[in-house]
């Protein structure tokens, strides 16, 4: 079977990837299947630029089909942030997700209510040596005071999708597979892999 490889070093991206990709007639590897740690400067001024450098530095080091995602978290009341700097909001080293959590939530401290929010995730898909292909998924909500739910990663806990009353954190992984901004592109990728 043909190989693809999924660039990420997020454990929680790479599991929703490879649950939705599942099916396909395809052998999915990890960077830690191949045993690389490739640090990649997510240098780019969009998610697709990012997911582009991501894809390529992957796939030029590996010489298989790759496919990386990036992805943000854009609030209303704070200017469309964190955004492309989801990963890394927070003036602290070693800052985890708890940690970024409560930083948003203290950035959003007095302001009005609802807190419009939506999570947007940029797919990169490319061979060796090729431009990459893109694929965009939305999911829309808000982000409420209290985490609730121990599901996902991330900004899960403090996310309500819109339309279903729980945080994604609430969800199964088949639930938040059917709904998110991840399941979205990555749907939309599987075209561009049969
Ligand atoms: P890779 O670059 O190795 O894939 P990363 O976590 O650094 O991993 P990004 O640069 O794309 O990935 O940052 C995306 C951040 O956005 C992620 O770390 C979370 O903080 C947030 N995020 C993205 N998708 C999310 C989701 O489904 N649930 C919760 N938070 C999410």
């Amino acid at each position: 079977m043909p190989k693809l490889l999924i660039a990420t070093s997020n454990r929680g991206k790479l599991e929703e990837i490879q649950a939705l990709l599942a099916d396909l007639p395809v052998t999915l590897v990890t960077p830690a299947d191949l045993e690389l740690e490739l640090h990649v400067e997510e240098s780019g001024a969009t998610y697709a630029e990012n997911a582009a450098l991501k894809a390529q530095s992957y796939a030029r080091v590996s010489g298989l089909p790759t496919l990386a995602d990036d992805s943000g978290l854009e609030v209303a009341a704070l200017d469309g942030a964190p955004g492309l700097y989801s990963a890394r909001y927070m003036p602290k080293k070693g800052a985890t997700d708890a940690d970024r959590r409560t930083y948003l939530l203290a950035n959003l401290k007095g302001l009005p209510r609802p807190w419009d929010a939506r999570f947007i995730c940029m797919v990169a898909l490319t061979y060796p040596g090729g431009d990459p292909v893109f694929y965009e998924g939305i999911c829309p909500g808000e982000i409420i005071p209290e985490e609730r739910g121990a599901n996902g990663f991330g900004y899960d806990p403090i996310f309500l999708v819109s339309g279903t009353g729980r945080t994604m954190a609430e969800l199964s992984m088949d639930v938040k597979n059917i709904l998110s901004h991840r399941a979205r592109a990555v749907m939309a990728a599987r075209g561009g892999l049969l």
